[in-house]
């Protein structure tokens, strides 16, 4: 199928990407607060650079997505990709409610699950890869945090691969805020939500697919149905990289009472508690999460391949 890419006046594709658009060839959309944000340099930088090598490795084109001096970026080169690793925290992390700020300002940014997800959709891209998605904070019937990625979901027409989500997160209240708003969980060779370092999360998921061919077609019929709503490939950790729960959730109820006795709130708190989770479990997790994101970088291509096929 032909790929729509209108050029949008904020939109600055790599020409290489927007080759491959023109083309109908297959892309894969990278986010950058997992580079900035979600780990410590250098290793963000290797990650960065390794997740677009395994998307080419898979025959796609991979277009990593920030705003930078307020243009919106599909595709970074080698230079950018190594700034925006450098500055890590201090850039900003724009979920879709900070978007228009940074792009009048003339500013840089990382883009969340939700803002590359919006401009993925400006720039035509239909497939995304990310490690986890942001979703309903634990405690959020006092705190009302429930991550902006899962209203993008709702109206946003892009697949997301992703290793489910950590369980810093309610897993369960995830599930039932995408459900309401109608966003296909989709387990990828699996009958069970993933739980990111963890490979099954003991929770079921309505919908399976095995294989690229069937998620592309999965992603054909929800658009055909004319639904706006994304979805999600839920995809596990290869299991020679899962971590044992019980180390995972141990750091995980130490990294939730730390934030609550630092008063850690709002858009500090997913950045702070995946730090910390990462500080208690040491370098494994670090190299549990370079494994799950490679491998769904590796899946997103094989499926945008399969979608660009059909
Ligand atoms: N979960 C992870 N790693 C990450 C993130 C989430 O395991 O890097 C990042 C993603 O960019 C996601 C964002 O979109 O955190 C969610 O932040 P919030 O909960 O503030 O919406
Ligand atoms: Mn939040």
């Amino acid at each position: 199928m032909t790929n729509v890419h209108p050029s949008h006046p904020l939109l600055d594709l790599h020409p290489e990407v927007a080759q491959a658009l023109a083309a109908g060839a297959p892309v894969v959309a990278l986010e950058s607060t997992l580079i900035a944000h979600g780990m410590p340099w250098p290793h963000n930088l290797q990650t960065a650079r390794r997740l677009e090598a395994e998307v080419r490795a898979h025959g796609a084109v991979p277009a990593t997505i920030a705003v930078l001096g307020g243009r919106l970026k599909a595709g970074l080169g080698d230079a950018d990709l190594q700034a925006l690793a450098q500055r890590g925290p201090q850039i900003a992390k724009l979920s879709r409610r900070d978007l228009a700020a940074c792009v009048a300002r003339g500013e840089d940014g990382a883009t969340t699950v939700a803002a590359t997800m919006i401009v993925a959709a400006l720039a035509g891209i239909r497939v995304f890869a990310t490690g986890g998605i942001g979703g309903v904070h634990r405690g959020a019937g006092e705190s009302f945090d429930i991550s902006a990625d899962l209203l993008e979901l709702a109206q946003t027409p892009v697949a997301v691969v992703c290793a489910g989500a950590k369980s810093i997160l309610d897993l369960g209240l995830t599930l039932e805020v995408l459900e309401t708003h109608g966003v296909p969980v989709v387990g990828y060779g699996t009958d069970t939500l993933p739980a990111f370092y963890v490979r099954d999360s003991g929770i079921a998921l309505p919908q399976r697919v095995d294989g690229p061919q069937a998620a592309a077609r999965l992603m054909h019929a929800q658009w055909a149905l004319g639904l706006k709503a994304g979805l999600v490939f839920a995809n596990p950790i290869p299991p020679e990289h899962a971590l044992p729960r019980e180390r995972v959730d141990a750091a995980i109820a130490r990294a939730l009472a730390d934030a609550q006795a630092q008063g850690i709130r709002g858009k500090a708190s997913t950045p702070f508690l995946l730090q910390r989770v990462s500080e208690l479990t040491g370098g494994d997790s670090l190299a549990a999460n370079l494994a799950l994101v490679l491998n769904n970088a590796a899946v997103a291509a094989q499926v945008a391949a399969a979608d660009a096929r059909l």
